[in-house]
């Protein structure tokens, strides 16, 4: 049996790194027991101007506390919070991203949800994807899943709640090329070149799969491959999602699984945000499709 911290061990990840980690994945359990009293929508707005569900709330104060108490990290930005956020007492100069529950519209459908975090070495949050340390996201589906990677690979590992550790589930992921996509935004909004793009996927006979939450959604790209976009529109050029808190983490992770990240015409990962809340139109998924999907858009 192959435990979280051991497996990280095995990566040569500093201590301080591999407790970060932990800290942050042994909060899931926690956080998983507190859905059942916190199924409300708040009448409040979150710093992106979008309806909080109670468990948005909850689980950023949760997850604020645990990492302000650690000591492990300097700076820690969350999509639930409008600005960074400094620990000056902290002993590590750990930058932390989180979105501390994507997907949480879905909490009333009971359709899968989960947490998703991006570390920095040092230097704060506001850096390329490219630079990250380590990134992985938690997903509540029939398991609690972790998915890790800390530029070797990327690995799952399961919650195990009767001896509370993650277990190896998966070693190793390469993103299949796959034929199947799915889309957010309104089809009557979209840009002439995602419009390409979707008539180039649907001449190719692919699937459609959108659950409406983007971890969950990357989650099958790892098994199935494919893509996922979130497409910029008219009203709303830079779509929907936020390069700091979802397509990085979730970016580093497809990258290191052999895939890739785009927002048509560059490499996510390689954008030097400006502001923490900066969104960006989002392609992700298998390598050859990401390709053919810059050529659809340097042509048009
Ligand atoms: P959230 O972080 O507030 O949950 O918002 C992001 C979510 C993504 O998980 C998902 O892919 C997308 O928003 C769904 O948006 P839509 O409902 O417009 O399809
Ligand atoms: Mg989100």
């Amino acid at each position: 049996m192959v435990f979280l911290r051991k497996y990280l061990e095995s990566c040569g990840c500093e201590p301080d790194l591999i407790a970060l980690i932990r800290l942050i994945s042994r909060q899931m359990d926690p956080i998983r027991k507190a859905f059942l009293d916190n199924q409300m929508y708040e009448h409040s707005l979150n710093a992106s101007g979008e309806l909080q569900a109670q468990m948005d709330t909850w689980a950023d104060d949760h997850l604020i506390r645990v990492v302000g108490e650690s000591g492990l990290v300097r700076e820690l930005a969350s999509e639930e919070q409008e600005k960074i956020i400094r620990f000056e007492n902290s002993r590590c100069e750990y930058a932390m991203v989180m979105d501390p529950l994507d997907g949480s519209s879905l909490i009333s459908t009971d359709l899968a949800v989960g947490t998703i975090v991006g570390i920095f070495e040092n230097g704060g949050v506001l850096q390329p994807g490219s630079k990250l340390k380590a990134a992985f996201y938690t997903l509540f589906g029939p398991l609690t899943v972790l998915v890790v990677s800390v530029g070797k690979g990327v690995q799952s590992f399961a919650w195990d709640p009767e001896t509370e550790h993650y277990l190896l589930l998966k070693d190793s992921f390469s993103v299949p090329e796959g034929t199947q996509y799915g889309t957010g935004g309104v089809r009557n909004e979209w840009l002439a070149p995602h419009v390409k793009v979707i008539d180039y996927f649907d001449q190719k006979g692919f699937k459609i799969r959108y659950s409406g939450s983007f971890v969950a959604d990357c989650h099958q790209l790892l098994v199935y491959g494919g893509i996922y976009t979130y497409p910029g529109s008219e009203k709303k050029p830079n779509g929907k999602l936020r390069i700091l808190f979802e397509a990085n983490p979730l970016g580093y992770i497809i990258t290191q699984a052999g895939g890739r990240i785009t927002d048509g015409k560059q490499n996510i990962l390689d954008i030097q945000p400006e502001k923490p809340h900066q969104r960006t139109p989002i392609y992700i998924g298998s390598k050859g499709i990401i390709e053919k999907i810059e050529e659809i858009y340097s042509l048009s």
